[in-house]
C-alpha cells in the first residue's frame, strides 16, 4: 500500500542546505497546512493530517486500556511531559490520549470520535493512530493491533509532538518485514553492557523487534562454547533480556559451536542444550546456532566420519541439519520457544550446492535461515537475488546486511556512515526480515540502523536520503546546527568498501561536488561555497561533541572527530591559498604549506587502541579531501 507522505518540509530543507542531489531529497511538500505533519520515520504505510494541530495544555488525560504496557504508558507521559504537561491524570481531561488494543471498544471508540479508521486487515505489529484538535485541546487515540502496535503507535506520537502541540494526524501503519534491527555479529572487541542497553532502547525508538547477540570475541559463545557461562556475565545477559523485553525487542542468543564441535558425539549435543537452557533460565525464548566462518570440509572429530562420511560439502550438511532440527525438536519445542534461526556456511551467494541442496530438503521447515546477498559484503541486493536465495534455502531467508560492520581489511580506519541504501524497494515479498551487522562502535552505528530498520519497516516508501536525515536529526535531538554538522561528517565516511575493489557508496559526495566545482573555476561563487563548506567542516567536531546529547558518539567517533578538526582547517588554508594565489603569491604559499602541515598531521591519528579490528590511520574524505589539497596549489599556478 503507498504511503500518502506530506511531511517532508523539514527534510527538504537540509537537503537543500546540504546541497544532496536531488534523488536523495525528499518529496515536494504541497502548501497548506498539511506541509506541518513532521517527518515520522518509519515511513508510515499512510498517513495525512487531520486538521488543526493540538494543543498541549498543562494539564493532560492518559486513559490507558488492555494492551497499554508498562513501557508504552511510560513513552507516552515523557512525550507529553516533553510537550509541556506538567499533570498527567487517567481520566479524560481538555487534551486526552487513549492507547490500547484496538479490540477495546474504549480504544476504538476514541479511535472513531478522533477521526480515525479501523484498519480492514489486523496486520501483527501493526496501529493506527488519530490526533485531532478540539476545543483548546482534543483527542489521540494510539489503537494497537497488538500490545507491539500499541507501543509502535506511542513511538509515533513521539514524533508527533513538540513542545506546547501535537501535529494533527491520521496514521495506519504495520512492518512490512516481521524481523528488524540488528546481529552483532562483527569480529573485535563486543559491544560493552552499556552500549547494549542503550542500543535496545534505540530499536524500541526506530520500531527495531530483533537483536541477535553473536559478538565474534565472546569466548562463550565461539571458543569455549561447551563451557558455562561466568555467573556474573549471565547476570548481564539477564539484564539484556529483560531490557530488549522492555522495549517489544526480541532478544536471540545465538552460539556458535561449528569450529569445534563433534556433530556425532552425545555429548557435544548436550553440551549444546545445556548452553541454550541457561540462556533460556534466564528468560530468552528465541535461539540461534551460527555455523558461519567454519571449515564445513573437515571433521573435527574421528567420529563424524564414521557415521556422515568421508567429509564434504553433503556430509556437513547432513551434520548441520540432523543438529538443528535436533535442538528444534528436543530442545526449542518442548521449551515453547521461537523457531530456531541460523546462518549456514555458505551464506554468501545464490548458486546451488550439494551443502544447500541437503539443507532445504531436510532442514526442519520451521527454522530460519539466514543470507548475506549475493556476497558476504555485497554492493547491492535485489528483488530477484532475495527470490534465487528463496529458491535454494527453500524458504524465505532472513537477511544478514554486512553494513555497516567495519572489521575487515578495506573498512581499516574507516565509520561506515553513509544512509542505508541499494536495497531494492519490494525485497520484503521475498524476505522474511533484515537485522544489519553493525561497527564495533555501537554509537555511530545507529545511523545505518536507523535507516535499516525504517527500510524493513517499509522497503516501498523508503528514502535513503530523507531517512540519513531523519536519522542525523535523531542523534541531534533535533537540534538543526548538529543535524547539519553530523550529515557534514558522515559525508566525510560515506565510502562504502566490499571485500574486493568495488566501493558501492562513493566517498563524500557532498564534499566532492563542491571541489569539482573548484576545480573547474577556481574563483567566484564556488570558492565561496566551498569556503563555507571547509568552516562548516573545521567546526562541526565541536558542533557534535556539545549538540549530540548521548557522550557514547563522540567517544567512539574521537579519533575521526579530531582528525576532522585538522582536516577541516587543511581545507580552510587551502581555499586560503586559492583565493590569494594571484594578488598574493608569497600569502598562498604560506597558506598551502599550513594546509600541508594541518593534513600531514591529521594522518597520524589512529584508531582507538582495542576497539575496531583492523586497527590503523583513521580515513577523513580519503581521496576527495586529500586529493583536492595535493591538487589545488596546481589549479592556481602555484606548483
Ligand atoms: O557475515 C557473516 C555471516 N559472517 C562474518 C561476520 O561475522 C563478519 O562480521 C563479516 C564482515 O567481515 N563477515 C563474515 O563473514
Amino acid at each position: 500500500m503507498p504511503a500518502r507522505i506530506r511531511a517532508t518540509a523539514v527534510a527538504a530543507v537540509l537537503g537543500v542546505a546540504m546541497g544532496l542531489t536531488p534523488g536523495a531529497a525528499a518529496t515536494a511538500v504541497p502548501p497548506g497546512r498539511e506541509s506541518r505533519l513532521p517527518v515520522v520515520t518509519p515511513t508510515p504505510q499512510s498517513i495525512d493530517t487531520n486538521g488543526r494541530q493540538l494543543r498541549v495544555p498543562a494539564r493532560v488525560g492518559l486513559v490507558l486500556g488492555d494492551g497499554a504496557d508498562e513501557a508504552t504508558a511510560n513513552l507516552v507521559r515523557r512525550t507529553l511531559e516533553s510537550a509541556g504537561a506538567r499533570e498527567i491524570v487517567g481520566e479524560r481531561a481538555e487534551l486526552t490520549v487513549v492507547a490500547g488494543l484496538l479490540s477495546d471498544p474504549d480504544v476504538s471508540g476514541a479511535l472513531a470520535e478522533a477521526g480515525g479508521a479501523k484498519p480492514g486487515e489486523l496486520r501483527p505489529e501493526g496501529y493506527s493512530l488519530a490526533a485531532r484538535a478540539k476545543g483548546r485541546g482534543g483527542l489521540v487515540a494510539l489503537a494497537g493491533n497488538d500490545g507491539d502496535g500499541v507501543y509502535y503507535a506511542a513511538q509515533t506520537l513521539r514524533q508527533l509532538a513538540a513542545p506546547g502541540r501535537i501535529a494533527a494526524a491520521k496514521v495506519a501503519d504495520f512492518p512490512l518485514m516481521a524481523l528488524r534491527g540488528s546481529i552483532e555479529g562483527f569480529y573485535g572487541a563486543p559491544w560493552s553492557h552499556e552500549d547494549r542497553l542503550d542500543q535496545l532502547a534505540f530499536y524500541g525508538d526506530i520500531k527495531a523487534n530483533t537483536y541477535i547477540y553473536t559478538p565474534k570475541d565472546d569466548l562463550y559463545l565461539r571458543e569455549k562454547w561447551r563451557e558455562p557461562y561466568p555467573a556474573a556475565e549471565l547476570a548481564k545477559i539477564k539484564e539484556l533480556i529483560d531490557a530488549a523485553a522492555g522495549h517489544h525487542v526480541q532478544f536471540t542468543y545465538a552460539v556458535s559451536p561449528g569450529p569445534s564441535i563433534c556433530y556425532s558425539d552425545p555429548a557435544d549435543i548436550q553440551a549444546l542444550r545445556d548452553k541454550l537452557a541457561s540462556i533460556h533460565e534466564q528468560g530468552a525464548d528465541s535461539f540461534y546456532i551460527a555455523l558461519d566462518d567454519i571449515s564445513y570440509t573437515k571433521w573435527n572429530c574421528a567420529g563424524d566420519e564414521q557415521v556422515y562420511g568421508a567429509p564434504g560439502q553433503e556430509a556437513a550438511g547432513r551434520a548441520q541439519a540432523e543438529l538443528l532440527n535436533g535442538v528444534q525438536r528436543d530442545f526449542l519445542d518442548p521449551a515453547g520457544a521461537q523457531p530456531l534461526q541460523m546462518v549456514p556456511t555458505e551464506y554468501s551467494d545464490v548458486a546451488d550446492s550439494p551443502y544447500k541442496k541437503v539443507l532445504r530438503e531436510t532442514l526442519d521447515e520451521r527454522i530460519v535461515v539466514q543470507w548475506t546477498g549475493t556476497d558476504v559484503v555485497p554492493p547491492s541486493i535485489s528483488v530477484a537475488d532475495a527470490e534465487k536465495a528463496a529458491q535454494v534455502w527453500g524458504r524465505k531467508v532472513f537477511l544478514w546486511d554486512n553494513y555497516p560492520v567495519n572489521d575487515y581489511g578495506q573498512t581499516t580506519g574507516r565509520l561506515l556512515l553513509a544512509p542505508y541504501d541499494k536495497r531494492e524497494a519490494g525485497l520484503h515479498t521475498a524476505l522474511g526480515g533484515i537485522v544489519l551487522n553493525p561497527m564495533n562502535q555501537a554509537a555511530p552505528s545507529k545511523v545505518a540502523l536507523f535507516g535499516g530498520a525504517s527500510f524493513a519497516w517499509n522497503d516501498q516508501d523508503y528514502d535513503a536520503g530523507r531517512t540519513w536525515r531523519a536519522a542525523a536529526d535523531y542523534l541531534a535531538a533535533g537540534e538543526t546546527k548538529t543535524a547539519e554538522a553530523l550529515l557534514a561528517f558522515f559525508d566525510t565516511q560515506h565510502l562504502a568498501p566490499t571485500f574486493g575493489d568495488v566501493v558501492w557508496q562513493p566517498q563524500a559526495p557532498v564534499l566532492k561536488s563542491k571541489v569539482d566545482a573548484v576545480r573547474a573555476a577556481p574563483r567566484g561563487a564556488a570558492l565561496r561555497r566551498l569556503d563555507q563548506y571547509a568552516d562548516l567542516l573545521a567546526a562541526a567536531p565541536e558542533r557534535i561533541r556539545a549538540g549530540v546529547p548521548d557522550p557514547a558518539f563522540s567517544a567512539q567517533a574521537k579519533p575521526w572527530l579530531d582528525a576532522l578538526t585538522l582536516w577541516g582547517r587543511a581545507l580552510q588554508s587551502t581555499v586560503d591559498g586559492v583565493r590569494l594565489a594571484a594578488a598574493d603569491p608569497a600569502g598562498a604559499d604560506r597558506a598551502f604549506a599550513e594546509a600541508e602541515r594541518l593534513a600531514a598531521e591529521a594522518a597520524k591519528i589512529r584508531t582507538i587502541p582495542g576497539t575496531t579490528r583492523p586497527q590503523g590511520p583513521v580515513r577523513v574524505a580519503d581521496g576527495v579531501l586529500d586529493a583536492f589539497l595535493a591538487d589545488a596549489p596546481g589549479l592556481v599556478g602555484r606548483r
